[in-house]
């Protein structure tokens, strides 16, 4: 019965914490700033089934960001990968962030930072749309729209 009447007052003590100040305080002013430009997922090869969607991201804020995750539905896995070349031969790399410098951008593109569509559960052909939610360390969850194209021309991702 105590217990019960504590979990009361704890209760009736969080609703006031939640609209006591909430009332009071001033709308807050946003500090950070992401655009997303041309997004957009490559068309997977015949038969394979992972892709990889890039972006250029955009920081106006005066403090750098970081890309820490991208999840879609069309994927089982969705990976942050780097393209790097060591003695000459071109292979890919899970990175757990992607910097985006304060009132900088950074591009992720073919032979760079690239998000990575893995186990895909849907055939993608041109055309289609993705939904692909991009999380920041700062400005959070931002979700895209990105159309599925063919690659101008042949470069490993
Ligand atoms: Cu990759």
């Amino acid at each position: 019965m105590q217990k019960q009447f504590l979990i009361l007052l704890l209760a009736i003590g969080l609703l006031s914490a939640c609209t006591v100040p909430q009332a009071a305080q001033p709308t807050p002013v946003a500090t950070v700033k992401i655009d997303l430009h041309d997004p957009w997922v490559r068309t997977p090869a015949q038969g394979v089934d992972r892709t990889a969607f890039y972006v250029t991201i955009m920081n106006g804020s005066a403090s750098d960001d970081a890309l820490i995750a991208i999840k879609s539905d069309v994927a089982q896995a969705n990976e942050l990968h780097e393209t790097v070349t060591e003695d000459n031969v071109m292979k890919m790399q899970p990175v757990s962030e992607v910097i985006v410098p304060a009132q900088g951008k950074v591009a992720l593109q073919p032979g760079s930072f690239h998000g990575m569509l893995l186990n895909l559960n849907k055939e993608l052909k041109a055309g289609d749309k993705v939904q692909i939610e991009l999380t920041f360390k700062n400005a959070g969850q931002i979700s895209v729209e990105a159309e599925v194209r063919d690659a101008s021309n042949g470069g490993g991702h």
